[in-house]
């Protein structure tokens, strides 16, 4: 399973996959971060969906996950999902989390996507720490991709340099 999963530091914007995972919140409307460089980097076309999705079903729900079209970015897909804001770990922020990673990778096997990236989330303005995160993240991942042939690659695209030492780290550990 580890000879699937990678890790680069660099924008997740600039990555040519099937599927790149935004860190949004529930309203699905745009924010800063990693999310507001998806959204500038995507195009109008993007927030058009999301639109189309709160609409339909109200948003998203923390640890859920939608997706639209990657509209101009060169991957075809973005998949939305919540990750949770820290409050001190004792309110279900790691289960959450993992959902985050589960959920978005459901979505992307019942979208034929067989390579997915994901950024680190939660880890900007939601305020998990790192280090735990980044346990999680690799954890999670390792889990599904037991169980969903249909995946050929997970590339974790690290802003920082921080994050990109610890999932290197836990990718090692597996
Ligand atoms: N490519 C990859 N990773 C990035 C990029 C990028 N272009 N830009 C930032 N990151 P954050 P959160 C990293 O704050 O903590 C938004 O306003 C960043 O270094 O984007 O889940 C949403 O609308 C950090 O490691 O997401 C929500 O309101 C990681 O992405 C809220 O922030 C996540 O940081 C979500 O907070």
């Amino acid at each position: 399973m580890a000879n699937k999963i990678e890790v680069i530091k660099g924008d997740i914007t600039k990555v040519t996959v099937d599927a790149i995972v935004n860190a949004a919140n529930s309203s699905l409307m745009g924010g800063g971060g990693v999310d507001g460089a998806i959204h500038r980097a995507g195009g109008p076309e993007i927030l058009e969906e999301c639109k189309m999705i709160v609409a339909r079903q109200g948003g998203c729900k923390t640890g859920e996950a939608v997706i639209t079209t990657g509209g101009r970015l060169p991957a075809k897909f973005v998949i939305h999902t919540v990750g949770p804001v820290w409050h001190g770990g004792h309110n279900g922020e790691s289960e959450k989390l993992a959902n985050c990673y589960k959920n978005a990778l459901s979505v992307a096997v019942e979208n034929n996507c067989k390579t997915i990236a994901f950024p680190n989330i939660s880890t900007g303005v939601y305020g998990f720490p790192k280090d735990k995160a980044a346990i999680i993240a690799v954890n999670t991942v390792t889990e599904v991709l037991g169980l969903e042939t249909s995946i050929d690659k997970v590339i974790f695209v690290c802003f920082d340099e921080e994050n990109y030492q610890l999932i290197k780290e836990q990718i090692a550990v597996h």
